[in-house]
């Protein structure tokens, strides 16, 4: 009996769960068990051999029912130890709340752009990306056999066979939007036009794709020293320096007479840029005063209005700002590029609050 004892304890206190626990109960006391086929050979004992083995075994049943009784609390209490510290929750830390995404330097330049010149009168417009030719060429003075239509790169739009009415295109500059804007509300206006154009050309700088935002004001009045200041107070603003020094070079559109392409004084010490010092020139953008034609073509006289326009590439204007190398990596979708380049999205750029953090 004492070595059955030892046997059974020594079972139950290395059992490891609760069917472990089971197996030794079923192979001690169940029906078949050890101890209870002990048991039931008390009958054939004499009454003195009884006598003494019938309270043995009992308390050895006992004993071995108080044994897996206490294994199976132990096990429990362990199991719970364990989900006390797996599951262990601090309700004392600060929410979570920091963005997954960034915002895209685009969208970033975009908002930047906006703000500034929302500061100076301008309303933003948009329009369609699918213009007429009409649209995206006539208006702006450059009729089918015109040499710049040519030179650029459209993609055209499936007309069916038979149908000889001139192609829809892809827009290959916002100028649509600015034709759109003096349709429906004639003049005065002062707005900005932002939003994706198509040209047919990749490589290093020129992606099929990519970012301008044009500008346009008409009143009575207007000359080329509104739009150098307009251009002078956006360039400060942008680049967020005190001073600029921007030139003037004489150039061509279809769209704008006399036409100017700007510079802004820079340095490329170290290879960053520097906006305002320095002995280069970098150029950022076109602009001009509005061609009669053009303003005849959207329905605003004149003889009575005038005004300037000016246009630039927010790709290549966000390249500069911010340090971005290379402009096919604005569109790769890279999570490593869009978490360094990106911006945080509650950053809202305000003139007062910072375009930039
Ligand atoms: C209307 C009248 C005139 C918009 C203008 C430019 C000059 C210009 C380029 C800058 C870099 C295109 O993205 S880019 O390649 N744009 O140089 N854009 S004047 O002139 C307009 C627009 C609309 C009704």
């Amino acid at each position: 009996m004492d070595d059955l004892k030892s046997k059974y304890l020594r079972l139950i206190a290395s059992a490891a769960d609760e069917a472990a626990i089971e197996d030794v109960r079923v192979n001690a006391l169940g029906k078949k068990g050890e101890i209870s086929l002990l048991m039931r050979s008390l009958g054939t004992m004499s009454p003195e051999e009884r006598q003494t083995a019938g309270p043995a075994l009992n308390a050895l049943k006992d004993e071995i029912n108080s044994a897996l009784a206490a294994r199976k609390a132990a096990l429990g209490d362990l199991a719970l130890d364990e989900r006390l510290r797996s599951e262990w929750l601090d309700v004392t830390l600060p929410g979570r709340n920091r963005p997954q995404g960034t915002i895209h330097p685009i969208s970033q330049v975009t908002a930047e752009v906006t703000a500034i010149f929302a500061d100076m009168g301008f309303a933003v417009a948009e329009g369609p990306q699918v213009e007429s030719d009409w649209y995206n060429f006539d208006a702006l003075n450059m009729p089918s056999h015109h040499s710049a239509r040519a030179e650029m790169d459209t993609f055209y739009m499936h007309r069916k066979e038979g149908d000889n009415r001139p192609p829809h295109v892809l827009r290959t500059h916002t100028s649509p939007v600015q034709i759109r804007s003096m349709q429906a509300q004639g003049a005065p206006i002062r707005v900005i036009c932002p939003g994706r154009v198509y040209r047919a050309d990749y490589d290093q700088t020129h992606t099929p794709m990519f970012h301008q935002v044009e500008g346009l004001a008409i009143d009575k009045g207007i000359s080329m020293a509104n739009l150098k200041w307009v251009l002078e107070e956006f360039v400060k603003a942008y680049f967020e320096v005190d001073q600029v020094d921007l030139r003037f070079r004489a150039s061509h559109f279809p769209f704008t007479e006399p036409s100017a392409e700007v510079d802004i004084r820079c340095s490329w010490e170290g290879g960053t840029l520097r906006v305002g010092t320095g002995d280069s020139w970098l150029e950022i953008l076109g602009s001009g005063m509005v061609h009669p034609k053009v303003l005849q073509n959207a329905g605003v006289d004149p003889a009575l209005w005038q005004g300037f326009a000016f246009g630039m590439g927010i790709d290549r204007i966000a390249m500069l700002k911010y340090g971005i190398p290379d402009l096919r990596a604005f569109f790769d979708s890279d999570l490593r590029w869009l978490r360094h380049y990106g911006f945080a999205a509650l950053d809202v750029p305000t003139l007062d609050g910072g375009l930039s953090r």
